[in-house]
Parts: structure tokens; C-alpha cells; sequence
């Protein structure tokens, strides 16, 4: 069976999601933030410490985006993938990638020296100027949203758990005064999802 080691709200929250629009049977750990310092024998399991893994037999899996296109691509014929030969499936990657890359990067350094660092070492201006990176980026799923429901291929796919991650995380950090009407009209379609629902309700459950 898949397991996955996961924190509440953590990026992990992609895979488990998308473990729950695949209706796939799978085991969550949930473990304390960080896992490095709060539970130290997660070291054994994974070396680096963070979250997400996945185990899926031999496979070990660290990174949260690539995480999706696997269970999209091994998992499938699934909707929430987009085959090679259809026209969106540049933009499929590219947005699942961007939900990683370009959106969360900066939201962990707002993170980190505005709520994680020790007082001494947080920095209001480090906080301040990826606040503006995070917020410039969204402009261009704001373009996308504009003109469609969904990140790309006229329906709900990884890609769309990949960047509304994202606005999950932009919502804890206080962000979302910030969203155009587009973005938030798309996170409501997004978390009103049975299966977003599901997710959530899994992570607190076990909490
Ligand atoms: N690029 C990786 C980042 C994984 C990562 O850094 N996860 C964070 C939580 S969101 C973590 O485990 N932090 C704990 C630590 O660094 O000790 C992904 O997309 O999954």
C-alpha cells in the first residue's frame, strides 16, 4: 500500500489531496512540524527530514510536484493528467511545476523570517520583499483564471493541486486580502471539492 508522511498544512497536503481525487487506498502518517526536530526517528526514514514522502514499494519519493505527475501517470488513465499528444500538456507541467517553484519558494522564506526564525534572526524586510515576489507571480495565474475554470485543459487536473496548494498556504499567511476576484473565485471552486474536503478532513482527523 502507498504510504505517505505528511504535516498538517505541509506541502504533503498536494499528494494527499491527489491521493484522494485517485481514490486510492493509502496509509498517512502524520507527523509534528518539523519532523526533524519534533520527531527525530523520522530521520531513519527519510535523511533529510522533510515532507512529503511516499512510499509506493520501491519507489521513494521527496518532491510534492513530481509526486503528482507519478501518481497522475502510474495511476492513470486519470483526468487529472494530460496525455503528451494534447496541446496543454506543456502547459500541464508547467503549471505544476510553477505551483512548486514559482509560488511556494517564496511563500517559505515569508514563512521563515517573519513566524519560524528565532526573533533575533527574523527579517520584516526578507518577509516583505517575497511577499511582493509570491504576489507578482500570482498575477499570472490571475491571466490564466481570467478566461478559464481551471490552470490548463479545460478541467481540474494536478496542475490545480499543485497552485491551489499554494493559495492554501497564501491563505495561512494571511494573503488572501491580496487575491483578484478570479483567484478567489477559483480557490472557493478548488476547496469546495469533496475530495479537498476529504483531505483536509483526514489531516485534522489524525492530528
Ligand atoms: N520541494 C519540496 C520541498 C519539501 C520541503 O522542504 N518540505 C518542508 C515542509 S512544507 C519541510 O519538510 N520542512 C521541514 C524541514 O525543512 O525540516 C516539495 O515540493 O515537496
Amino acid at each position: 500500500m502507498i504510504e505517505l508522511y505528511h504535516c498538517r498544512d505541509a506541502r504533503s497536503f498536494r499528494p494527499l489531496w491527489a491521493l484522494e481525487e485517485l481514490g486510492l487506498d493509502y496509509r498517512l502518517h502524520l507527523l509534528p512540524f518539523p519532523p526533524r526536530v519534533r520527531q527525530a526517528d523520522y530521520l531513519a526514514v527519510n535523511p533529510l527530514g522533510t515532507i512529503p514522502l511516499l512510499i509506493d514499494g520501491s519507489t521513494r519519493m521527496t518532491e510534492s510536484a513530481a509526486i503528482l505527475e507519478y501518481l497522475a501517470v502510474r495511476y492513470g488513465p486519470t483526468p487529472l493528467a494530460v496525455d503528451p499528444t494534447d496541446d496543454a500538456y506543456g502547459a500541464w507541467l508547467n503549471w505544476i511545476h510553477f505551483g512548486e517553484a514559482s509560488l511556494t519558494f517564496p511563500q517559505t522564506l515569508i514563512l521563515r523570517y517573519s513566524r519560524f526564525e528565532p526573533e533575533a534572526r527574523r527579517s520584516q524586510q526578507v518577509a516583505d520583499d517575497y511577499t511582493q515576489w509570491f504576489l507578482s507571480r500570482l498575477r499570472a495565474i490571475d491571466r490564466v483564471l481570467s478566461d478559464n475554470d481551471y490552470m490548463c485543459a479545460n478541467r481540474f487536473t494536478m496542475a490545480d493541486i499543485s497552485v491551489g496548494y499554494a493559495l492554501l498556504l497564501a491563505r495561512l499567511l494571511k494573503l488572501q486580502d491580496n487575491f483578484s476576484p478570479h483567484v478567489a473565485d477559483y480557490w472557493e471552486r478548488l476547496s469546495a471539492r469533496p475530495e479537498f474536503l476529504s483531505a483536509n478532513g483526514k489531516q485534522r482527523a489524525n492530528a
